[in-house]
Parts: structure tokens; C-alpha cells; sequence
């Protein structure tokens, strides 16, 4: 592809490769108004070198500081898309077992002052924990490509180094292999100027979850302060926070969370897109107000990541109209795991990103 002139013969040597640039046009799947306005910028991560398999979330991981927008003008550019691509060190696709997550972590206003540490406000009231307003792209299971619905997009910063792509191995395939990978993350933006001409207003990323806590309690015997890593791991160990890692006993369950009172669920909102996130025999994921008793949507995840190289994508929501939130209902999540397997599975997740307009 005319995106990767510079794979194969960058990925022979380098040990750790990015390469950004921008390019008009677009190569995502949906079209929109604006897209004559788009750019787009690749950054390579790798290589990932596997020969086992990995729990979720304990795979090899890479990170770098990247520059969205270089070479643009203006105090802001506006980010629409992310789009991830897997690729062996002969250039060759591969499939999404490989992945268990990607991210595209834009810096806020001002965070260039904030320390590493405090960065993406992790709140907690009561029994659940949100990210709130982390400006995070994740991509995950079978979600390939993430793209906000016609008329908006997330603002970030113009300067130098103002996002960090983060790239996490997995490894779906049984038995022994051994593979270098390179994980390829495709962010499409535009300018202030452009965004202006085309009216994009902002949206806000809040990532929901079912808390350990509503599945375990027995478990949630440590204050949680991540999310993510350390928390995968402590999984393993059988001791872990709450947080947003649970156990799943064999045979289908279905697990609900009531969703706090903060930020769109607070203060009101429409909700333009959502992307479930869940782990392996995760089977589907559910919005429900409470108050009305129905469910507003409801994602299907794939079953079927491994022996399978072009998988359908995990459910995701996207529309310009959205789906309206009330702040006086009451709105659940609902997980579904189906462990097909005879033993309790430690690490499960099931969350729900949602980008909202205020
Ligand atoms: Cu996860």
C-alpha cells in the first residue's frame, strides 16, 4: 500500500521504527463531508517479537511521544480517525489476534505541565472508577478502526509531541510460533482552519466499565489506582483492586453496572460513538436506561479472533444525531461473557467508551 513505502526497508533494521507524515485524502471506509479536509499521519511501532502466548493485557507492549500536526499551522488540529494495521517483517497483513490494544493518548490543554503520573483523571466515587475526559483512541478485539460520525472530532493541542501511541501484543494462537510484528497506527485530522469551514464541534471521551467490584467483591480488596496493567497482573495472582479486571467462572453470564453520575451521565449529553472493549469469550455489550427499561445499544463482540483472518469487527456505535442522555435517568451497563472453556478465567474486562457532545 502506498502508505508503507518505507516498511519493509525501515523494519529491517530498526529496532524501534515511527515514521509520521501527513497526506491528504482519505483511505478510511466510511465518507464524509469533510474529507476533502482530512490528513492523515502513520506511526510504526516494533518490533513485537511472539512465541507464546500471553494473557490478556501481560503481552509485550511499546509506547512513544508522537507530534499530531506537524507542519500545520494554527493552535489546534482536530482528530477524526485511527485506523491499525498489523504487519509482519515481510510487510505482510497480519490478523487481529495479535492485537490486544492500541492507543492514540492525546494530550488535554496544558497537560504538557502536568506530571506522567496524574495524567487521564481516574475518579472514583463510591464503587466505580471512570476515565474521565482521558482523550484516548483505543482499539481493541476486533475493532479496527475508529472513526467519529460526520461534524465532529476531538481538539487537541498543536505543539510539539502532544500524543503518545501505545501499541500491547497478544497472542490468540495456540502453540509455538515465533513472528515479529509491527503495529501501524493511522491517524486521520484535520486543521483549525478546516474544522472551522466545516462547523466540527468537540467531543468528549468517557470509558465506562463493569467494576470488579459488582462481579467480586471478594476480590476488590485493594483501592484501585489503574485500570490496566498492574491490575492484569495482579488478576493472575488472584488478588487484585477494584478496578476493571474480573473473573469469569465457566458457562455464560451476563454482568450489569449501574453507571455513576459523572460526566455525560452528570450533566447531559449526546452520545455520537461507542466502542466495546471486552476480553477473550466476551460476547456482547449493552447501554440500558434503567428508567425507561430499554436498551439504547447493544454490540455483538467477535467470537471468533483466532483461525480467523478477516474477522467481522466488534460492534461499534456512530451517528451525527446520537443518542440523547438524561441525566435524571438512571443507565446500566451490561456485559455478557460465554467461558466455553471448564475453568474460571481471570482476566476479563467489560467497558464501553463513549464520545459524547456536551
Ligand atoms: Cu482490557
Amino acid at each position: 500500500m502506498a502508505r508503507h513505502p518505507l516498511f519493509i526497508l525501515a523494519s529491517s533494521f530498526a529496532l524501534f521504527l515511527l515514521i509520521g507524515g501527513a497526506q491528504t485524502a482519505s483511505s478510511f471506509a466510511v465518507q464524509q463531508p469533510e474529507d476533502s479536509a482530512m490528513k492523515e499521519a502513520s506511526f510504526t511501532l516494533g518490533p513485537f517479537h511472539l512465541d507464546r502466548q500471553y494473557p490478556s493485557m501481560t503481552g509485550p507492549d511499546k509506547r512513544e511521544k508522537v507530534t499530531l500536526g506537524a507542519g500545520e499551522t494554527g493552535s489546534k488540529i482536530w482528530v477524526k480517525a485511527m485506523r491499525l494495521d498489523i504487519r509482519n517483517a515481510q510487510g505482510g497483513s497480519e490478523p487481529v489476534d495479535y492485537l490486544c490494544h492500541a492507543w492514540l493518548a492525546m494530550d488535554r490543554p496544558g497537560d504538557q505541565s502536568v506530571p506522567e503520573k496524574t495524567k487521564g483523571t481516574v475518579t472514583t466515587r463510591g464503587r466505580n472508577y471512570y476515565l474521565e475526559d482521558s482523550m484516548n483512541f483505543t482499539l481493541s478485539g476486533s475493532h479496527r478502526e475508529i472513526r467519529l460520525p460526520p461534524g465532529y472530532a476531538i481538539p487537541v493541542e498543536r505543539r510539539d509531541l502532544n500524543a503518545t501511541v501505545i501499541a500491547m501484543a497478544l497472542n490468540n494462537e495456540d502453540g509455538a510460533m515465533e513472528k515479529d510484528l509491527y503495529y501501524t497506527m493511522t491517524v486521520q485530522y484535520m486543521d483549525d482552519a478546516a474544522a472551522r469551514q466545516y462547523g466540527i464541534k468537540p467531543l468528549k471521551i468517557l470509558s465506562t466499565f463493569i467494576p470488579t467490584i459488582d462481579v467480586a467483591p471478594e476480590l476488590a480488596v485493594l483501592p484501585g489506582d489503574s485500570i490496566c496493567f498492574s491490575d492484569a497482573h495482579s488478576a493472575m495472582t488472584g488478588r487484585i483492586a477494584n478496578t476493571a479486571v474480573f473473573p469469569v467462572p465457566p458457562g455464560r453470564h451476563e454482568f450489569r453496572t449501574v453507571l455513576e453520575k459523572t460526566g455525560i451521565f452528570e450533566k447531559g449529553g449526546t452520545i455520537h460513538y461507542m466502542g466495546t472493549h471486552m476480553h477473550a469469550f466476551g460476547e456482547s455489550m449493552a447501554l440500558f436506561d434503567k428508567t425507561e427499561n430499554r436498551t439504547l445499544w447493544a454490540g455483538q463482540v467477535n467470537q471468533r479472533r483466532t483461525a480467523n483472518a478477516t474477522p467481522a469487527p466488534d460492534g461499534w456505535y456512530a451517528s451525527a444525531e446520537g443518542i440523547a442522555i438524561d441525566p435524571a435517568h438512571d443507565y446500566e451497563l451490561v456485559g455478557v461473557y460465554n467461558n466455553t472453556t471448564g475453568k474460571t478465567i481471570p482476566d476479563a474486562m467489560a467497558m464501553l467508551r463513549v464520545y459524547y457532545s456536551e
